[in-house]
């Protein structure tokens, strides 16, 4: 196995500092030593992936004296915590995102140089952390960076799977799941700590104790094992921690079987308690309601609190000797966001642990828990809302669901006091509902919080005039907005480096923790130079791609032709189907017309389906066949190409966002609550497509309607069409070229082995409850691609709007919305200090 060896010599030249020498001496001096001790190789047998482990190894040595630091100035100030509770986690690769938050990235770059290996390279061997499904678990990653970054007291926590999300092929079309083992190779980047291991308990019943105290008794207990990873903050010396649980067996959990001798199967059975964390529901915004999965979040849950209880009982203000510990301050002490409704327990986790182990009176616990925690809502999509039948949650936490049912009973009480009458009221209301015999976590969450935050604007309202309408006439005071954001360090700074640098030289390097400076690059839009700087830089990410592709996959595209983009999960809501049929359009036009001078293309798909999602396998496979046929059909040309891209993800978004000339956000109004590849693209020069839908109504504000192609029914439209009775018929009676794409689907033009293979998608386009009224915004859709290629033949026009998009980016910075989050409902302060480098004395 030979060395990455540089492959072309040339280096970015960046302003972001000129590494010492020393330091370029020192990186190699400490990589060589770990290759020895760590690795224990020698260059002769080393692998590329002992290179990047060493260089990793390297970078973590780094970091690890700012983490105890960190630590221990966390303590030292005893600041308000804040606990971000999360079942998904997408982190992406931590290599380069480590080495640009710390600064060393010229310097690891030249040592490696100077050693004659391919960091980019070595980079590509890093195993990804896809603890995700979409945009939830991402926008959670973007968190932990920006609130290290803006020197918070911050944890998050979540679940160690041993799978994260499942990595797709595409074979003859069809999507096929295979299991991604992220943990094959040890992690440099996690540090597990077995000392301290927590149990959480599982079954058992609740007796009355002696005391009139409820016990939970016979339960089983499996433990927690907390694995720690770094969060480092950019250039502030901060690194917080990411706290993931994985499942352990308790050596009592066979007890029974240990002492009646069955020593094997008792050691055998062990795994299965083992199995909690195995692997991440690859569902996005959909609940399956499996009881693993409730296992999963009540497991994430009670390890958490009890470790939150466990920092604030030995925290400062609680050290002094033999006084019983003071739970009043709690609140003031630490703040627990939930990220949706899937670590909901919390709230009935903490007023367990407060009142039957700290022995507090309910309602001072209740008054704690309601203080403390805080719910953020992702969807209003009635699929996703998570709904526990009542007998699996009795059976699995007793003791809880007794819990659950004061809570409801204080709850109704204080409704009925407000609505005396109101008997529907109640019924609407209850968080247990004994006609559907289910749970209802999205109530539980919103009676357990201070604050309920949707993730844009427009999904906020509506969360107050649908789906929580009478939780808003309860408290209105408890319902907020905070759109959602993403962290310009690795979207921008690390994704898109010539970009990056290309910003700085004209405004500074000031944007990276305030983004709101790229308005300045509105002063540039008519700079000629900058313009084609601009292009350059676009030209050359789409080139790059592009060889990553033919590389890789073996596609090839055109770099000189359109980029398209529709990436994100294969969803019906998100309506990549209404873009399919859109591409067949554009297909028969060519082939009605080929003689017209039309601009050249690529359209891009990629995202992964649910593997139990039926209808949105059968969408990937149709959008692969369209573009087999286009492909095959010599009268296209380089016209036209359509590609499917395997196993969508964060490493390769990328390299895919920075290539972008068009995003495609084109959900029907109302259903997607905000997304944020959107926003991703925005801010690396790629224009909008899009309906008034979620943010990309906030980025139509920022941006100016001139500049970003809206089209589609609004909010308000959908909900009267819906009102008349949509008739999917009606548009396809009165549009020849919409009929003509349906009808080619019907008729197997693009399955000509198989002609029915999609009449599953004709039927249910044409019936007139279709949920997503594809038809109906299909003629607006296509005017609107036409306004598009208009503007793309003027190059100048176009990449004027280009600036005006990045210029217009910096409200969807993630450190602009923690900052909301800190101010709103934290009530923490944010900072731009650095901490003291660790060779200062500690602090
Ligand atoms: F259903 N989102 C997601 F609300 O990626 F829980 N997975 C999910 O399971 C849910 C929401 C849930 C997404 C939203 O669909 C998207 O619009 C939003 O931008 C993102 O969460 C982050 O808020």
């Amino acid at each position: 196995h030979a060395p990455a060896l540089k492959e072309n010599n040339y280096k970015q030249i960046s302003i972001r500092g000129i590494p010492l020498l020393e330091n370029v001496e020192e990186v190699k001096k400490v990589f060589n030593r770990h290759l020895h001790f760590t690795i224990v190789k020698d260059r002769d047998v080393a692998t590329d992936h002992d290179y990047y482990e060493s260089i990793a190894y390297t970078v973590r040595d780094h970091l690890v004296s700012r983490w105890i630091r960190t630590n221990q100035y966390h303590f030292e100030t005893d600041q308000k915590r804040v606990y971000y509770l999360s079942l998904e986690y997408h982190m992406g690769r931590a290599l380069s995102n480590c080495m640009i938050n710390l600064g060393i990235e010229n310097s690891v770059d030249e040592a490696l140089y100077e050693m004659g290996l391919n960091i980019e390279e070595l980079e590509e061997l890093e195993s990804e952390a896809a603890l995700g499904n979409g945009g939830l678990g991402r926008l959670a990653a973007c968190y932990l960076d920006s609130m290290a970054t803006l020197g918070l007291s911050a944890y998050g926590y979540g679940l160690r799977y041993d799978y994260g999300i499942f990595a797709q092929k595409i074979e003859d079309g069809y999507q096929k799941e295979y299991p991604e083992n992220w943990l094959r190779y040890a992690c440099p980047w996690e540090i597990s700590r077995p000392e301290f291991l927590v149990p959480v308990q599982y079954y058992g019943k609740v007796i009355d104790d002696k005391d009139g105290k409820k016990k939970w008794v016979e339960y089983i207990t499996v433990h927690a094992m907390p694995y720690d990873s770094p969060i480092p903050g950019y250039n502030n010396n901060v690194v917080n921690t990411l706290r993931l649980w994985s499942a352990k067996a308790s050596e009592k959990f066979n007890f029974a079987l240990f002492n009646s001798g069955d020593y094997i199967r008792a050691v055998a059975e062990q795994s299965s308690s083992e199995d909690i964390t195995r692997v991440l529901y690859p569902n996005d915004d959909f609940d399956e309601g499996k009881i693993l999965r409730l296992k999963q979040e009540y497991f994430l849950v009670s390890a958490s609190v009890q470790d939150i209880i466990a920092r604030y009982k030995r925290s400062k203000i609680n050290l002094k000797a033999d006084q019983q510990v003071d739970f009043t301050n709690f609140p003031d002490k630490a703040a627990i966001q939930l990220n949706d409704t899937h670590p909901a327990l919390s709230v009935v986790e903490l007023m367990r642990l407060l009142i039957d182990v700290e022995n507090l009176g309910w309602d001072q616990a209740f008054d704690i828990t309601k203080r403390t925690i805080a719910f953020t809502n992702h969807t209003l999509l009635p699929e996703a809302l998570e709904k526990w039948p009542i007998d699996m949650f009795q059976k699995l936490l007793p003791r809880h669901f007794q819990l659950i049912t004061d809570i409801n009973a204080h709850h109704l009480d204080i409704v009925q006091k407000k609505w005396p009458e109101d008997k529907e009221r109640m019924k609407r209301m209850t968080i247990i509902d004994d006609e559907a015999k289910k749970v209802n976590m999205g109530y539980l969450s919103v009676v357990g919080s201070h604050a309920v935050n949707g993730v844009a604007q427009m999904h906020s309202d509506l969360l107050k005039s649908t789906i929580m309408k009478d939780f808003y006439e309860l408290n209105p005071e408890k319902f907020q907005n905070k759109t959602n954001g993403i962290t310009p360090r690795r979207w921008l700074l690390i994704c898109n480096p010539d970009l990056a640098d290309l910003i700085t030289t004209k405004i500074g390097e000031g944007w990276i923790t305030d983004l709101a400076q790229l308005k300045q690059l509105r002063d540039y839009v008519d700079d000629e130079q900058f313009i084609r700087d601009i292009q350059r830089v676009k030209f050359e990410n789409k080139e790059r791609l592009s060889k990553f592709l033919k590389k890789n996959f073996n596609v090839n595209i055109n770099p000189n032709s359109m980029f398209d983009v529709q990436v994100k999960r294969l969803h019906e809501y998100k309506r990549q189907l209404l873009n399919c049929l859109r591409v067949i359009t554009v297909y028969n036009r060519i082939k009605a017309n080929p003689d017209k001078d039309v601009i050249q293309r690529t359209i891009i798909f990629g995202g992964k389906a649910a593997p139990g999602y039926k209808t949105a396998k059968l969408i990937i496979k149709l959008i692969c066949n369209v573009a087999r046929t286009v492909s095959e059909d010599p009268v296209i040309g380089d016209r036209l190409r359509v590609v499917f891209l395997e196993n969508y993800g964060v490493s390769l978004a990328e390299k895919i966002i920075p290539a972008v000339d068009l995003s495609e956000q084109i959900s029907l109004a109302g259903l997607e609550a905000s997304g944020t590849s959107n926003m991703k693209m925005m801010l690396n020069g790629g224009l909008t497509i899009g309906t008034m839908d979620g943010a990309n109504v906030e980025i139509c504000e920022e941006v100016g309607k001139d500049n970003i192609f809206t089209f589609g029914l609004t909010y308000k439209e959908v909900d009267e069409l819906r009102e008349k009775g949509y008739n999917a018929k009606d548009y396809y009676e009165h549009n020849a070229e919409l009929k003509q794409a349906i009808e080619q689907i019907r008729d197997g033009v693009f399955s000509p082995e198989d002609p029915n293979l999609f009449s599953d998608i004709v039927k249910s386009l044409l019936e007139s409850d279709e949920k997503f009224m594809l038809l109906a915004d299909y003629e607006e859709y296509m005017k609107a691609h036409e306004r598009v290629e208009q503007l793309y033949k003027d190059g100048t026009e176009w990449t004027k709007k280009c600036i005006l998009n990045i210029a217009a980016a910096g409200k969807f910075s993630s450190d602009r919305a923690i900052r909301e989050y800190a101010k709103d409902i934290w009530n923490v302060t944010p900072t731009d200090k650095k901490l003291p480098s660790p060779d200062a004395g500690r602090p």
